[in-house]
């Protein structure tokens, strides 16, 4: 971990309906809480990334609502605001990715409205909130990931997942990128060569281009702030989704 604090913003991706594991939660809204760095990319979600053997938990927030996400973020969240009790945690149900694999989700501001939970293996259990959300026209690494899936009917299988969890949903233009064009993570990915998520030194080449690229030269090309620079919607994006009670800001 750096030196310099990495703010995130989490989404809120509300579960739309418990499953049976879950049922003592029924009183609660109950969110997965990816945390990202690219909050103006949401209108690009196709679905929520976590790691199947990866262990999480319920954390109770407020009356209202619960987070799920690693104990080490919960833990964190707690000395940020994001408790009832200042530093303490109240964890309501311990869970593992595969409980999440397969949940519908309400996904805010994306073009699908509601996707699915499924697995990254390449998901690191001690950054963020160990749930990512996928933008695979962004973002090399869901790119990459989600054309697996799509490409191996064994790996949906061995994950319980039906296809119409993972088949409908599309990378779509969102961001266009001098050099990169609209869909920039498929673009970088077919630069660098990047053929699976284990690709890892390719990988990592594609995510730095398109990060900077991104960040630097991106010109939205959907939403409210169509036409705007990257860098001035992000802020006013971020804003946005926390007032409206789709996201809170979390920073490790
Ligand atoms: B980003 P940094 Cl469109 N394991 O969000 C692996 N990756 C994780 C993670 C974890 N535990 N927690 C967060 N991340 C991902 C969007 C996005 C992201 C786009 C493009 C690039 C990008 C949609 N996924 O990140 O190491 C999350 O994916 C490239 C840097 O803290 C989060 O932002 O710098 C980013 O990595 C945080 O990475």
């Amino acid at each position: 971990e750096g030196v310099v604090p990495q703010e995130y913003t989490l989404i809120k991706l509300k579960i739309v309906q418990l499953p049976e594991k879950m049922k003592d939660l029924s009183a609660y809204k109950v969110y997965l809480v990816p945390g990202t760095l690219r909050p103006e990319t949401m209108y690009g979600q196709t679905n929520c990334w976590v790691l199947p053997d990866g262990k999480y938990g319920a954390f109770r927030i407020n009356e209202n609502e619960v987070f799920i996400c690693t104990e080490r973020a919960a833990h964190n969240m707690a000395f940020q605001g994001l408790s009832e009790k200042h530093g303490e945690t109240n964890c309501l149900l311990r869970l593992t990715g595969h409980d999440l694999l397969g949940l519908e989700l309400e996904a805010p501001l994306s073009k699908y409205g509601r996707v699915y939970t499924l697995p990254m293996l390449t998901i690191l259990p001690n950054k963020g909130t160990g749930i990512v959300t996928s933008v695979p026209s962004d973002s090399p690494d869901d790119y990459i990931c989600l054309e697996e899936l799509k490409r191996k009917p064994a790996f949906r299988a061995k994950f319980d997942l039906k296809d119409e969890m993972v088949l409908p949903f599309v990378a779509t233009p969102i961001i266009n990128i001098p050099d990169l064009g609209d869909l920039s993570a498929q673009a970088a990915c077919e630069k660098h060569k990047v053929k699976s998520p284990n690709d890892r030194t390719p990988l990592d080449l594609a995510k730095d281009e398109c990060y900077l690229n991104g960040f630097t030269k991106g010109v939205m090309l959907v939403g409210e702030h169509q036409g705007k620079s990257v860098k001035d919607a992000k802020p006013l994006i971020r804003d946005h989704l926390i007032a409206a009670g789709l996201a809170v800001t979390y920073s490790e």
